[in-house]
């Protein structure tokens, strides 16, 4: 069974990797055991690492001669640190198992308690009890709070066992009980705790929106990045500093968990630590029922470049592994699968004699000194305090890797009959009494039967040793965590002056506003007051949005700066890498950069050091692709700007169906915190950006911006007097309408947003010359801010009904002019309707609904009867319909504009 020894991840393990390298049957057994002889001895007089040393050139002459990959990526299913080389838990261990037992009564007790008032609160036991020794070690001895010695850490913790994290705040005396009782109460009890992890809900507790999986696993990785960027770019001194990250084996599934572990090993990332909680269970069943997940894991995280530190048995195994001369308990231990691990755990001491230990008859007589009780107590690594010390204390000390702790726990540990190791566990929120009871005596809890059966919280005298001892290695530590900071120090943003060369237009010049928008962000970075907090983020596309300029001015970001020549060296704007670089050239992962986007643009939280991000994609691979984080970035209260290019339906014209965009703006307008803009002009874009560095930056609002930018090129007008506001709050008139002299001539209002406002602008100027017809011009730069706008003028009409009612921004400027309006966007038809309400009158929406395919711009645009013939006849459609112009009119601009009318509704081809 060769497969298992290369790369770990057969279903079933082989029954000889603990003697064998996978070669199949043993031709001569003898020299077998002559060579491992020879490697006792050596380790034995020269020590294993002298072993190693000679095996591997062993392994390698073997490869020369052709003998194809020799099993390296896993190592026996045995903890990675022996005994013998185990740092020592400090301290007193039974005060620090009475301490965490209280974490553990307390975590439990706010679930029962929230599940007694009802049932429909939710709530999970069963997670934090398989981890509550990886956290207490944690916060006892590793875990540092910023304070003026140190930066602080940053813990991803994970997002369902939360309890966890605030039974342990309960004991620091941050939380109450009342706050407690409060659990996912959050509107109804002032102060309730939040169910999980969230920094919008919970602003100076929670740091890291984890509860979505894998989302704080990229997340994890893309911040210790971060903080290294930080440190080349001297804005902040992170060393020290770690990142800590807490995901359950379930979640390792996740390809955002795993999809970026490569970075993470290539960049050498040792200020990352994850802890993987294998409890071997996830929400219906095994992780890996028929297989090991520690040891798939070991192999992926090895390949990917990562320091693994198996953390698999516990203290009362080392005697029976030391004495494991032969092999026979390892290799037992390797051929049961998960499935048998879970199963033994939720039966007893006789079970595990009769089904592990029976494997093997020699291994059964080896254990027949041991009670059943002995046996059942044999425990696994990641509930032992030693084991779990030793590994962070070997993880903290490793540099040049990332390390991942793969900890073999028991889920729902300590629940017994009510959940321990049992297939229901992940969703039990109560216990029966007789848990409750068993609960109390396994962890020796000082509480009567009436306090157990009322699920009574427990907190010990605060002179107790107990409490001594949390508070003194909290304050050793810095202080308490979770806590997030709010603000940073104060920065300061340029005026609008800075993009002067935007708001005088580009005359004869035609641009696209993604040209504009680099013109904009150029002129940021040479900016002397904030042009190093300005943070570039791409994912491969630089060369496409023209930004290729941007390497040689400021450098793209690589721990090991430029190894090599590159091809285009003797060129002005050559590709450059560099330790000090300011850009961010992802590659092409969306999923990375939008993380790096949330890094950076938490900075002023994590790291009190406010940096601005400006991410700039394909708008297609954008929320569409990332939703889950983006969401993540809103929760985080990320601040900074997502730019998304190639925006528009039919204005990336030659792609097709899968690159145009037509319904991000829709998909972000469900971002409460996300300001979303579809600019046309250069000083729109100018405008925006700079009062979205006014609200990020300079008040610290926790916002963040959604601009689309185009790559059509036409010309750009200087911004007209008066037009910031509008141009901020969603909409502002652009062109006032007239026919010569006629005062009576029919008079419509024409919305337009992106690339098609220059659509409705032509479609003015067909109106008035083909029809006689004054139209007035909006550019909407903000469908979605209008809408919000009327949603809370008419709520606060609502409520005060007897007050003077407000009016929508929409309302009052289109009842200041006269006529039907009609709306064109690159954009569903759902985007220009999302004002609907608030318009005075009669409103006609064109959009491109219906999947995108490639030809000109022209020809897309009349496919999907957004372009200027089509803003015409809606027009006139409409001034027929109110009957201020005869019918034929309208057939007449059909006729003359060459309308299919019998053409099949785009969206149905
Ligand atoms: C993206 C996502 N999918 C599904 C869920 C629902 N969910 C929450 S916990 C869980 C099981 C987690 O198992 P594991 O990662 O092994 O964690 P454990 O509780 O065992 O520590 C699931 C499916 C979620 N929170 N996020
Ligand atoms: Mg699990």
């Amino acid at each position: 069974m060769p497969g298992y020894i290369e790369t770990g991840r057969t279903m079933t393990d082989s029954l000889e990797t603990a003697s064998s390298n996978g070669a199949g049957a043993d031709i001569d057994a003898v020299e077998t055991t002559e060579w491992l002889e020879a490697v006792d001895a050596v380790v034995e007089h020269d020590g294993p690492d002298r072993a190693r040393q000679i095996l591997a050139r062993a392994v390698e002459r073997a490869q020369l001669a052709g003998s194809g990959p020799i099993a390296s990526i896993t190592t026996p299913y045995v903890n990675t640190i022996p005994p013998a080389r185990e740092a020592r838990l400090p301290g007193d261990p039974l005060l620090e198992r009475r301490l965490r037992s209280i974490v553990r009564w307390n975590a439990m007790a706010m679930v029962v308690r929230a599940n007694k008032l009802s049932s429909e609160l939710g709530g999970h036991i069963a997670s934090f009890q398989s981890l509550a020794t990886l956290y207490e070690v944690g916060y006892n001895h590793f875990w540092h709070a910023p304070s003026d010695s140190h930066g602080g850490d940053l813990v991803y913790f994970q997002g369902h066992s939360s309890p966890g994290n605030y039974a342990r705040a309960f004991l620091e005396g941050r939380l109450t009980e009342e706050q407690l009782d409060g659990f996912r109460q959050e509107v109804s009890v002032a102060g309730g705790l939040s169910s999980y992890p969230h920094p919008w809900l919970m602003p100076e507790f929670w740091q890291f929106p984890t509860v979505s999986l894998g989302i704080g696993a990229i997340t994890s990785i893309y911040q210790a990045r971060f903080m290294k960027y930080l440190e080349a770019r001297g804005i902040s001194e992170t060393e020290g500093r770690k990142v800590w990250a807490f995901l359950g084996d379930g979640e390792m599934d996740e390809p955002e968990t795993m999809g970026a572990t490569a970075l993470a090993g290539r960049e050498g990332l040792d200020n990352l630590i994850w802890v993987v909680n294998c409890n071997l269970q996830r929400l219906d069943g095994p992780v890996r029922g028929n297989g090991k997940i520690i040891q798939e894991l070991e192999a992926d995280f090895r390949g990917a470049g990562w320091n693994v530190i198996k953390v698999v048995w516990g203290t009362r195994w080392d005697p029976l592994l030391a004495d494991d001369h032969d092999g026979r308990l390892v290799k037992v231990m390797e051929e049961c699968v998960d499935g048998e691990y879970q199963t033994y755990k939720s039966r007893d001491g006789a079970y595990v004699r009769e089904h592990f230990f029976g494997k093997d008859p020699v291994l059964l007589e080896r254990v027949s000194h041991m009670s059943d009780d002995e046996i059942w107590l044999l425990n696994r690594g990641g509930l032992d305090q030693q084991k779990v010390y030793a590994a962070y204390h070997e993880a903290v000390e490793h540099t040049g890797q990332p390390t991942v702790i793969l900890a073999k726990t028991i889920k729902g540990y300590g629940m017994g009959v009510s959940g321990e190791g049992q297939m229901i566990t992940h969703q039990a929120k109560k216990m029966t009494e007789d848990a409750l009871l068993a609960f109390r005596d396994r962890f020796e809890l000082p509480l009567s039967d009436e306090q157990v059966r009322a699920a009574e919280y427990y907190k010990p005298p605060e002179d107790s040793p107990e409490m001594e001892f949390l508070r003194e290695r909290r304050a050793a530590l810095g202080g308490s965590l979770p806590v997030r900071r709010t603000k940073a120090s104060d920065l300061e943003v340029p005026d609008l002056d800075l993009f002067k060369g935007q708001l005088e237009g580009t005359g004869d010049r035609e641009i696209s506003t993604t040209m504009a928008f680099v013109r904009v962000l150029a002129a940021l970075l040479r900016d002397k007051k904030i042009g190093r907090r300005i943070v570039p983020i791409v994912p491969d596309e630089s060369r496409t949005f023209g930004m290729e300029g941007m390497f040689r001015q400021v450098g793209i970001y690589s721990p090991l700066g430029q190894l090599y020549q590159p091809q285009d060296s003797e060129q002005l704007m050559f590709y450059k890498e560099d330790k000090h670089g300011q850009i961010l050239e992802e590659g092409i992962t969306e999923a990375g950069s939008i993380s790096s986007f949330i890094a950076a643009g938490t900075s002023y939280s994590a790291h009190g050091e406010q940096m601005v991000p400006f991410y700039i994609y394909y708008s297609m691979f954008g929320y569409q692709r990332v939703g889950d984080l983006v969401w993540a970035a809103a929760d985080s209260r990320t601040r900074g700007f997502m730019l998304g290019g190639t925006a528009g339906r039919t204005t990336l014209n030659g792609e097709g169906l899968q690159h145009e965009d037509g319904h991000s703006h829709l998909l972000f307008s469900v971002v409460p915190n996300c300001r979303a803009y579809d600019p046309t002009f250069g000083y729109e874009v100018a405008v925006i950006v700079q009062d979205g560095l006014r609200r990020m930056v300079a008040e610290q609002e926790d916002v963040f911006y959604y601009l689309t930018l185009m790559n059509e090129n036409y010309h750009h007008p200087a911004m007209p007097e008066g037009a910031v506001d509008g141009i901020l709050r969603g909409m502002y008139l652009l062109r006032e309408g007239s026919v010569g002299k006629r005062k009576k001539a029919p008079r419509v209002q024409l919305l337009g947003s992106g690339t098609m406002l220059n659509e409705v602008l032509a479609a003015a100027e067909l109106l008035e010359s083909d029809f006689g017809v004054a139209a007035d011009v909006w550019s909407v730069t903000s469908f979605t801010e209008l809408r919000r706008d009327g949603i809370e003028v008419e709520r606060w009409n609502m409520l005060h009904p007897t007050d003077e009612p407000r009016r929508a921004l929409v309302s009052e400027q289109l009842s200041a002019r006269e006529g039907p309006v009609v709306a064109s966007t690159d954009y569903l038809r759902a985007f220009a309707d999302q004002i609907r309400q608030w318009v005075p009158g009669s409103y006609r929406v064109l959009g491109t609904d219906g999947f995108g395919r490639s030809d000109s711009r022209r020809a897309l645009r009349k496919f999907f009867e957004v372009d200027r013939h089509y803003v015409a006849l809606a027009a006139l459609k409409e001034l027929a319909d109110a009957g201020s112009i005869e019918p034929r009119r309208v057939k007449e601009a059909i006729d003359r504009y060459e309308i299919d009318a019998e053409a099949p509704m785009p969206t149905r081809v």
